[in-house]
């Protein structure tokens, strides 16, 4: 399997719960590094270019809105398989399909105030990264 990197972000209401260390733990005990990290808050707009690709689906402004609602923690995490082995330690995008131990059956408030975003592609990792970070903030 192929050393990877993957953005993942900590969404606002677990920031607002204080979840930031408990989420990160999550990361690091199955083996991914963090290798960037930094908390910020988006704009409406900001978060709308983000999530351009959901531009048609009918949750499209609330989830903008929400990404915008408090600060996130924007993290890149690197290992083998980041991207998969990242979306199988988030689980189901709905916490009521998530696996045991996941960090959305564990934290997710619903299907909208999911906790944690993290990117489903190579193509779409290398995209998300670039949004958030340089190549300098990038240690592994
Ligand atoms: P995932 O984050 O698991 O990749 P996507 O890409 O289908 O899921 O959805 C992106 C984000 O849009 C989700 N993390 C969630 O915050 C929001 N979302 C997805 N489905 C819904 C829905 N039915 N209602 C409200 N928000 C949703």
């Amino acid at each position: 399997m192929a050393l990877e990197r993957t953005l993942s972000i900590i969404k606002p209401d677990a920031t607002r719960r204080n979840l930031t260390g408990k989420i990160a733990a999550k990361f690091e005990d199955a083996g991914l590094r963090i290798v960037a990290s930094k908390r910020i808050q988006m704009t409406p707009a900001q978060a709308g270019v983000f999530y351009e690709v959901h531009k048609e689906r009918p949750f499209y402004g609330e989830l903008c809105e929400f990404m915008a609602s408090g600060p996130v923690v924007v993290q890149v995490l690197e290992g083998e398989g980041a991207i998969a082995k990242n979306r199988e330690v988030m689980g189901a995008t709905n916490p009521k399909d998530a696996a045991p131990g996941t960090v959305r059956a564990d934290f997710a408030e619903s299907v909208g105030e999911n906790s944690v975003h993290g990117s489903d592609a190579p193509e779409t990792a290398a995209v998300e990264i670039a949004f958030f970070f340089s190549g300098l903030e990038l240690v592994g």
